[in-house]
């Protein structure tokens, strides 16, 4: 049996799982491709009711992280969603980086439009995002968690009622990457609550939680429908686990997918920055530059989602206690996916499958069919008009996706509906240079994807036949129609709404001139500098801006930046439970 076909397997397996332990669900069910079977229409009076959505999106979680997708990982909250719920195994994000698929979530907006195309480029001038539409509607709506955009400032935004926020990426624990010295003087991170700043006091999972959780059952306004946006910081690098799940997976081994091995086989028919990739920041020889092995990092990561699968918990206990599960969409989801050594590579960015896929699930007894597997295409694009469209405002004209509602409630059956294509953007930044400019399309199962101002290959994929894209397709006279095609609508889609490209550049139309002479001069060797050994606490002086500063302290030969290294110093889980409040510490 292939590894595609093992996947597949264990996917329905899962999803067999669900219904199983599905109340009430009838064991039809276990065929569980069509969405339509437990279709439950929405009565009247229920329709006239105002519908609140609480909006779950985890940072950096990959497409298959979650306990009923694979063996091993411990998530029991997010699986009793799924097995009330729906899963939307064909879910991807437009952009496959934290701020512009952010921005696009919010915007309604692909990268090329809504400008946010990187993490360094955060203006959000002329920007609506959608909980203004909601707010219009006379929703009630809060932010707690990852902004992102904007740089540094994460003073409450347009459209929110209840603000909490921290500027970049925010910190697991108040005194992560502060010097103990400073710790013991008080200096801690700090949240942006409605404008004020605010200490954080606890392990940031579980303090937003408590912020989230207060605003639902006692700030809030109870007579008016609540739009709760909920982004966890985590499970982004580096992750830190809460105390109580430290060691939760001392004992498990983790496995890695076969093609993160660094064999001919693996390598044949793909680009070469995909192999040059392996030994840089976000290749699994050198991941942030550290020399933890993939599988170790794994043990952090997926027991920071257990933090994470609390949250949900405690946020499904409060609509229940409350009485609000029949009328709050619970949605599920993630910024980008993040890859474990698939290809050599890791975390995201890239055009390819363990990239651009992310986990959904939705969860609303009654409106959203349980225990089913739906297999209809949902990208980060169609979230804001999806949740204009359940609200009842009417849609924006700058908005490029198109509402699932329909899909996700199973009126319209996944055979029958009709997906956009997957349009995918990333542009290059100079901070991660390592993966260049990606454009992509996917159309039916047919994925093509080119590079921008690279010296490469392009690539084309069957992904039904081929999910992890072990078979480069471009060169195969078979696809050359298709392959043309794909490269003119690519061209055409990547326009943005003044018909001009945000990269001024021209249809592609073959590989151009690539040749070089097979007993001839090889690839450059990388520069010596670049050269270094692993677990440096300058890790990221490279990515610093350049300054008089920066050059006085490597001309004195010291580290600009001093930093935590992964899984160590006040990177590391011991550390943060030595220093976390008792009253932080105690909680689960
Ligand atoms: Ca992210």
């Amino acid at each position: 049996m292939t590894r595609a076909r093992q996947f597949q397997k264990r996917i329905l397996g899962a999803a067999a799982a669900i219904v199983a332990i599905s109340s009430g669900c009838p064991a039809a069910l276990a065929e569980p491709a069509p969405a339509t079977k437990a279709a439950v229409d929405p009565s009247p009076a229920q329709q006239q009711r105002p519908r609140n959505v609480i909006f779950i999106l985890v940072d950096d979680l990959r497409f298959d992280g979650l306990g009923f997708l694979q063996p091993g990982i411990k998530t029991p909250n997010i699986d009793r969603l799924a097995a009330g719920g729906s899963y939307f195994p064909n879910t991807r994000v437009t952009s496959s980086l934290c701020s512009p698929s952010r921005a696009t979530i919010l915007t309604g907006m692909t990268a090329r439009n809504h400008g946010v195309v990187d993490n360094n480029n955060s203006s959000e001038e002329g920007l609506t995002f959608f909980p203004k539409y909601l707010q219009g509607q006379g929703y009630q709506t809060a932010f707690f968690g990852k902004w992102h955009m904007g740089s540094d400032t994460a003073s409450p935004r347009p459209g929110f009622d209840k603000w909490l926020s921290f500027s970049g990426q925010g910190n697991y624990y108040p005194n992560t990457g502060i010097p103990d010295a400073q710790f013991a003087k008080g200096v801690v991170h700090k949240y942006n609550v409605d404008g004020r700043q605010v200490p954080q006091q606890g392990y940031i999972t579980d303090e937003l939680t408590d912020y989230a959780v207060n605003w639902l059952s006692k700030e809030r306004d109870p007579k008016k429908p609540f739009f709760l946006y909920f982004s966890h910081k985590a499970v982004h690098s580096d992750p830190l686990p809460p105390p109580r799940y430290a060691h939760q997976y001392d004992n498990f081994q983790f496995r890695l997918p076969a093609s993160a091995a660094n064999t001919p086989e693996n390598y044949e028919g793909k680009p070469r920055w995909v192999y040059e990739q392996r030994n840089t920041w976000h290749g699994i020889d050198f991941f942030y530059n550290s020399n933890m092995p993939m599988t170790e990092y794994l043990k952090y990561y997926y027991a920071t989602l257990s933090a994470v699968d609390d949250s949900v918990g405690r946020i499904m206990q409060y609509l229940k206690k409350a009485g609000l599960e029949k009328d709050t969409l619970v949605v599920f989801t993630s910024d980008n996916g993040f890859q474990v050594g698939e290809h050599g590579l890791i975390d995201k960015r890239n055009a390819y499958e363990s990239s651009v896929k992310v986990p959904l699930v939705m969860y609303e007894p009654g409106t959203v069919p349980a225990g089913v597997v739906n297999t209809g295409a949902i990208r980060n694009l169609d979230f804001a008009p999806t949740f204009l469209d359940l609200a009842g405002a009417p849609k924006p004209a700058q908005f490029e996706g198109k509402s699932a509602w329909p899909l996700i409630t199973g009126k319209v059956a996944a055979k029958d509906w009709q997906a956009p294509d997957f349009t995918y953007e990333y542009y290059w930044e100079w901070t991660f240079p390592q993966t260049p400019g990606t454009f992509a399309i996917q159309r039916g199962n047919l994925k093509y994807i080119q590079y921008y101002g690279v010296y490469d290959i392009d690539e084309l994929y069957d992904v039904a036949a081929d999910p992890e894209e072990m078979h480069n397709l471009a060169e195969d006279p078979k696809y050359l129609e298709a392959k043309i095609e794909l490269r003119k609508a690519l061209y055409e889609q990547l326009a943005n709404r003044d018909g001009k490209h945000v990269i001024p550049y021209t249809q592609r139309q073959s590989i151009g001139a690539v040749r070089r002479n097979r007993n001839g001069t090889g690839a450059a060797p990388f520069p010596d500098a670049w050269l270094v050994e692993p677990n440096r606490e300058d890790r990221l002086d490279p990515i610093v801006n350049d300054s008089r500063f920066k050059q006085a302290a490597h001309d004195r030969g010291e580290n600009f930046l001093p930093s935590p290294i992964v899984g160590q110093g006040t990177n590391s889980v011991e550390h943060g439970m030595k220093s976390l409040p008792s009253a932080a510490k105690g909680r689960n």
